[in-house]
């Protein structure tokens, strides 16, 4: 008995590991109201000049997000970047403390490994920007960068986990220290109107692999595959949200 535990529990593992690459793809994300505008601006920290604003709002015909970056102020290039930056998964809080805001926004729980294909925007974790739409470089002496992008898998709807406007974004150097953070705020329209503020705290649909996302962690599906690539995504968000 005890053996066929065992045998039961490597080959769980094993198949986990053999298809830990195999993500759950994000769904594009439709109705995102049209005027509503979310704005993270970068803290004023004492031990850094990195500074800017990340401004979000519905895609055309409310389908993803249109983001803009601008950022400005980053140290020597060649020390400290290319410089990444995602949306993480919760709020800085009042002590300015970037790493509190955990890992990155990934409602899949997709993790951090391998590192996100651009060509396959889709399995990317949805909070990594900077993975799908390129990192920052060319920014020495004060240089601004700026850049505008459509993301299909991100929500400014409130709902989905996918939504980020109650969550941060942080701006990394290349060994993941977070050299600065900020709040989403809505800064134009109304807030989107949708079933989270009806719902008592924890009340959202069970999400599943096809149906909408929420941000909390799914619920265990069931199969090896799917046991395996959580497990090795919670250990490696585990990691992540002590040091990325
Ligand atoms: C920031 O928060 C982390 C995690 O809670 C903690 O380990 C660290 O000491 C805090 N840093 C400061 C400067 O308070
Ligand atoms: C943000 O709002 C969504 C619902 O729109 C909710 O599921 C999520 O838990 C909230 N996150 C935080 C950090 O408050
Ligand atoms: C809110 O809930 C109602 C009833 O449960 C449902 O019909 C409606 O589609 C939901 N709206 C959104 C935006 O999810
Ligand atoms: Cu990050």
């Amino acid at each position: 008995m005890r053996s066929t535990a065992a045998i039961l529990a490597c080959s769980l593992v094993g198949a986990g590991l053999s298809v830990a690459k195999e993500f759950v793809e994000a769904p594009v994300v439709k109705g995102n109201p049209e005027g509503v505008v979310y704005r993270a601006t970068l803290l004023d920290k004492d031990n850094t000049e990195v500074r800017g604003t990340v401004e979000a709002t519905a895609g055309p015909g409310g389908e993803g997000v249109t983001f803009s970056v601008d950022v400005s102020g980053f140290p020597d290039e060649k020390e400290f970047g290319p410089f990444s930056y995602h949306i993480h998964d919760q709020p800085v809080p009042e002590d300015g403390n970037c790493t509190k805001t955990l890992a990155h926004l990934d409602p899949f729980q997709r993790g951090e490994d391998p590192v996100c294909d651009k060509d396959k925007p889709a399995t990317c974790q949805v909070g990594d920007l900077s993975g799908k739409f390129g990192s920052i470089s060319d920014v020495a002496d004060g240089k601004h960068f700026t850049q505008t992008y459509h993301d299909l898998y991100t929500s400014t709807r409130h709902g989905p986990g996918a939504f980020f406007g109650n969550r941060s974004v942080v701006f990394h150097y290349k060994d993941k220290f977070r050299v600065n953070c900020g709040n989403f705020v809505l800064v134009k329209g109304e807030p989107p109107a949708g079933n989270h503020s009806v719902l008592p705290t924890g009340a959202y649909p069970t999400p599943s692999a096809t149906s909408s996302p929420t941000a909390s962690p799914p619920p265990f599906e069931g199969t090896a595959n799917r046991v395996g690539a959580l497990s090795v995504g919670v250990m490696l968000a585990g990691v992540a949200a002590l040091v990325w």
